[in-house]
């Protein structure tokens, strides 16, 4: 089998490709990360990969399927490599195998970018400390952590597991619908600074979940790798807040707030 290319931006700092990344680590699936700089990604050739501009996209040369989505690539990767339902359900445990679906839509409608903006308005936003934003986004995030720790609580009642034992979001195996969250959790210190999250405290069963989920063999090598790259960048958040700022460089909205570039 070639390996399979899923497209991601220098030096790994977005969470975004890191999703399907994770689940062809632990599938076993052979895989080649292409790193796009992120000036390349909102015009050709990678807008015909990804015509909304992002990152990742994936191509599989084996199967000559080009994708874009986080999710909608991990859905292909279960689909058609987790023959063996290592981290899905078969057809017999019907519900399970949808309520998977469930899951990974809410992560991708809900954690990613309820996350992704409480981080934008707190680091990011070329107008500084817009608290009802933060305030707002802050608001969501706990929401959704929420959603998550009820739903682990309850399954660990309706299981009857002890405390020490490790619980999922659906039936009783980790499935892509858990791994599709870890690497937005990584960005939680990042959303919530200076200690305004005390995650095992508000949520003490999504704390486990994600410490279950981040010594798995398969996602913590992804994730050591990552903040390898992370590491070795020594400019990343001076780049980004850049870039965002290059990104606004409109006349109008510049003079509304007295910015002269
Ligand atoms: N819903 C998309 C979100 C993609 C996304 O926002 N990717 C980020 C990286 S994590 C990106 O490309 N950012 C660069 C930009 O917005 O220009 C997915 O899950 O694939």
């Amino acid at each position: 089998m070639q390996p399979i290319k899923i497209y991601n931006g220098p030096h790994g700092q977005g969470p975004n490709p890191w999703k399907p990344i994770i689940v062809a680590e632990e599938l076993g699936i052979p895989y080649d990360i292409v790193w796009i700089p992120y000036s390349e990604i909102k015009s050709e050739p990678y807008t015909s990969l990804n015509p909304n501009g992002r990152l990742p996209a994936m191509i599989d040369p084996n199967k000559n399927v080009t994708l874009w989505e986080s999710g909608a690539i991990i859905n292909y990767l279960i689909a058609t490599y987790d023959k063996d339902l290592k981290l899905t359900y078969g057809d017999d445990r019907l519900q399970e195998k949808w309520q998977l679906q469930s899951w990974l839509m809410f992560q991708m409608s809900g954690q990613g970018p309820m996350f992704g903006q409480k981080v934008w308005f707190t680091h990011i936003h070329i107008e500084q400390n817009v608290q009802t934003a933060i305030d707002r986004y802050a608001a969501e995030a706990r929401r959704i952590m929420g959603v998550v720790n009820d739903s682990l609580r309850k399954q660990r009642q309706k299981l009857g597991l002890s405390a020490d034992e490790p619980v999922w979001l659906v039936g009783d195996k980790c499935t892509y619908a858990d791994l599709s969250f870890v690497s937005w959790n990584t960005l939680l210190g990042t959303a919530f600074p200076g200690g305004s999250l005390d995650l095992e405290k508000e949520f003490p069963e999504y704390y486990r979940w994600n410490a279950n989920m981040t010594k798995r063999p398969a996602t913590k090598k992804v994730l050591e790798f990552r903040e390898e790259g992370i590491r070795t960048m020594k400019d990343t958040a001076s780049q980004v807040v850049e870039r965002q700022k290059d990104a606004r460089k409109l006349p109008t909205y510049e003079k509304s707030l007295g910015v002269d570039n």
